[in-house]
């Protein structure tokens, strides 16, 4: 079948140093037995250096020696760690596990898609985050929770589909390291709820085998209630024994019918959603109860630490939405069990362009934990808008929580360093569809790229991710790579220009949480206020206010708990401040506000004429669809400056200094 959807970084190309084509001439395979894995890993080996080279790689004949040797090592290092040794006239791959096997294939073929020679090389990799996941919040209906590049392709009207670019996809994800998927949205609901009975397992069991074959280990999201929706209990109480006794059953079932699984994802007590808290118990009760029935198998337990009030009055200064996920999961620190992780989001709020660290990372002493982030651009842009996440991550990983002496930075934390655990890792909420493109802006690829990139290796930087994706994407021509990286690079920062000032959030269309409107939910239940009045703005986090700052361990407290000390980009998450209290640059906060407003519609000016520099350089669909979407984001720019100026002009009644435009 013809594809005509993208390859996304896997669009092999002929290859301009064919001096490279001598370790691929002929290929020996040892230790590793039958393995569907290895059998994949060599197929992208044919598949890539037939597009590289024109050359199809023979097997080793019984009187030579292969160029290209594969080989079984002695376990020794993580599951998916791999060797690459050039000796003589040969490159040697060495692994432990079949992963190591698929890692390394697609490290060498990146490796021949940037220019580079494989000569004298002699690397060792490992992964440094054992669970490394994409989550996806895929409905059955086949419309994808913040969604923003079509449907999903794994459902349509309730069915699984299965065909090629489900094998595509798995490839993608292999390829960049991806070992665990969850495929259904964690607000589990109507048919969704159905995919742990019969009707769905031998769909879900093909997917399954499918993922199997490159490495990834497939999750699912869990009802919690699923003993009354599906079971037809009056009850979902953790406690109770008819609840226990129908889980070990429908466990038992699962694991039995579905192969390959790794365990549950759980968003309980969150949004509407049922969970423990109904019947007065725990989090730890819930997640415990399920977790001891799918150990057995295996299986571990996800559980998200998402879990605030929904439902609070904006008069109320007391209730602090922040402080939520540290106040409901901290005090059973300890109580959780082995096979049980807490997923935790990077910041306390949700996925804004600014937030600081949750404070769970670095308080959680005694439990595994989980780094989630979200790549769909949910309040970043919605993949019309160009936000280049990875260095948001970085940021996010360094964090220091000052837990211990030292390996207590969230990138320790995550990947079991600090605590010396194996259940740790890092999510994101995928942002595919099934836009041909797979990421409805292609500039948007590189977020699902560099994530995966990252979570396999924290110490890249992403100016080095970056490259790595410009260059077999778009091929090693400098002017390309020179733009875009110049494009992408800044951008996370030109969109928080133009959007919500110093990490106060929000300020965006409800529900749909794109475009502005700085009142949008200001006097609405979900706790999510900028408090701005006639002298000032910021929620007031400080010892003196909701004591949220003094969740952090020292000397992140005493930093965050003084305005002078705070780190100025956070200022108004933290602190209420007057619009014309002086910043760091001599500027006051409402002169801060205008100029970044216009800097940032400016900069987006300039996104454009650098992107129109490419055109004849980038192909010509990928290039007219990035076109067409930084109008829509020159137009939002111009609107979120217009209504954040005017709104704040209108409030402090302080005129812009340099006299321009605003209403
Ligand atoms: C899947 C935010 C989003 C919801 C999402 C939720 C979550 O509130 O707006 O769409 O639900 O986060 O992470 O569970």
């Amino acid at each position: 079948m013809e594809k005509n959807w993208s390859q996304l970084w896997l669009n092999y190309r002929k290859s301009e140093d064919s001096s490279q084509k001598k370790y691929f001439e002929s290929l020996e395979v040892r230790g590793f037995g039958e393995s569907k894995i290895i059998a994949n890993a060599v197929a992208e080996l044919e598949l890539a250096t037939k597009a590289m080279f024109g050359v199809t790689i023979q097997q080793k004949k019984p009187d030579q020696t292969a160029t290209l040797c594969i080989e079984k090592v002695d376990p020794e290092g993580k599951d998916g760690t791999y060797e690459l040794i050039q000796k003589g006239h040969q490159l040697s791959l060495q692994a432990a596990t079949e992963r190591g096997v698929l890692y390394g294939v697609f490290h060498i073929l990146r490796l021949l898609s940037m220019g580079k020679r494989l000569d004298s090389i002699r690397l060792k990799k490992e992964p440094q985050n054992p669970l490394r996941m994409y989550n996806h919040w895929d409905n059955m209906t086949g419309d994808i929770e913040r969604g923003y590049s079509g449907n999903s392709f794994f459902f349509v009207n309730n069915e699984i589909v299965i065909d090629e670019r489900t094998r595509d996809y798995a490839r993608f994800m292999a390829s960049i390291g991806m070992n665990g998927i969850v495929i259904n949205n964690v607000n589990v609901k109507q048919c969704a709820s159905l995919l742990i009975t019969d009707r769905y397992f031998d769909k879900v069991a093909e997917l399954s085998r499918l993922f199997g074959e490159y490495g990834l280990t497939l999750y699912l999201s869990l009802n919690y209630a699923s003993p009354i929706e599906i079971g037809g209990l009056d009850s979902a109480d953790p406690f109770d024994q008819r609840v226990i006794g129908w889980w070990e059953t429908k466990m038992e079932e699962i694991f039995r019918r579905i192969p390959n699984l790794g365990g549950f994802l759980v968003k309980a007590d969150s949004e509407g959603r049922p969970g423990p808290f109904t019947y007065g118990r725990t989090q730890a009760d819930g997640a415990n109860m399920l977790a001891d029935i799918v150990k057995p198998y295996g299986g571990i337990i996800i559980w998200r630490c998402f879990v605030y009030n929904c439902t609070q009055d904006w008069r109320d200064y007391k209730t602090d939405r922040a402080r939520a996920g540290y106040d409901n999961f901290i005090e059973m620190d300890g109580d959780y069990h082995e096979n049980v992780i807490l997923q935790i989001k990077n910041g306390p709020m949700d996925f804004q362009i600014r937030e600081p660290i949750s404070p769970l990372f670095g308080g959680l002493q005694k439990t595994n934990q989980m780094l989630e982030v979200q790549i769909a651009q949910e309040y970043t842009g919605h993949q019309i808008d160009i936000c280049y996440l990875i260095p948001m991550f970085k940021e996010i990983l360094e964090f220091d929580t000052y837990m211990r002496e030292k390996n207590s930075k969230v990138k320790d934390i995550i990947s079991g360093r600090t605590l010396g655990n194996r259940y740790t890792g890092i999510a994101a909420v995928i942002n595919t569809g099934n836009d041909l493109n797979w990421t409805g802006n292609v500039l948007a690829a590189a977020n699902l790229y560099g994530f995966g990139r990252l979570a396999f290796d924290m110490e890249l930087s992403a100016e080095e991710i970056l490259e790595e994706w410009v260059a077999l994407t778009f091929g090693t021509e400098e002017r390309v790579m020179q733009t875009i990286k110049e494009m992408l690079l800044p951008s996370r920062e030109i969109y928080e220009k133009y959007t919500s000032p110093l990490g106060i959030g929000w300020m965006v269309t409800p529900n749909v949480h794109y475009g502005c409107s700085v009142d949008g939910y200001e006097y609405s239940r979900w706790g999510t206020y900028h408090r701005a009045d006639h002298f000032g703005m910021g929620v007031d986090r400080s010892h003196n206010g909701t004591g949220y700052a003094l969740l952090y361990n020292e000397p992140n407290a005493s930093m965050y708990d003084k305005p002078e000390t705070c780190p100025e980009e956070l200022l108004l998450f933290f602190h209420h401040i007057a619009y014309d209290y002086r910043l760091k640059s001599g500027k006051t906060l409402i002169q801060h506000i205008y100029d970044t407003h216009f800097e940032g519609v400016e900069a987006v000016e300039k996104l454009i004429t650098a992107w129109e520099s490419l055109k004849g350089l980038i192909p010509e669909a990928d290039y007219e669809n990035a076109r067409e979407r930084l109008d829509r984001q020159l137009y939002n720019a111009r609107e979120w400056r217009d209504q954040v100026n005017s709104y704040f002009y209108r409030k402090s009644a302080i005129p812009d200094e340099k006299g321009r435009a605003i209403y």
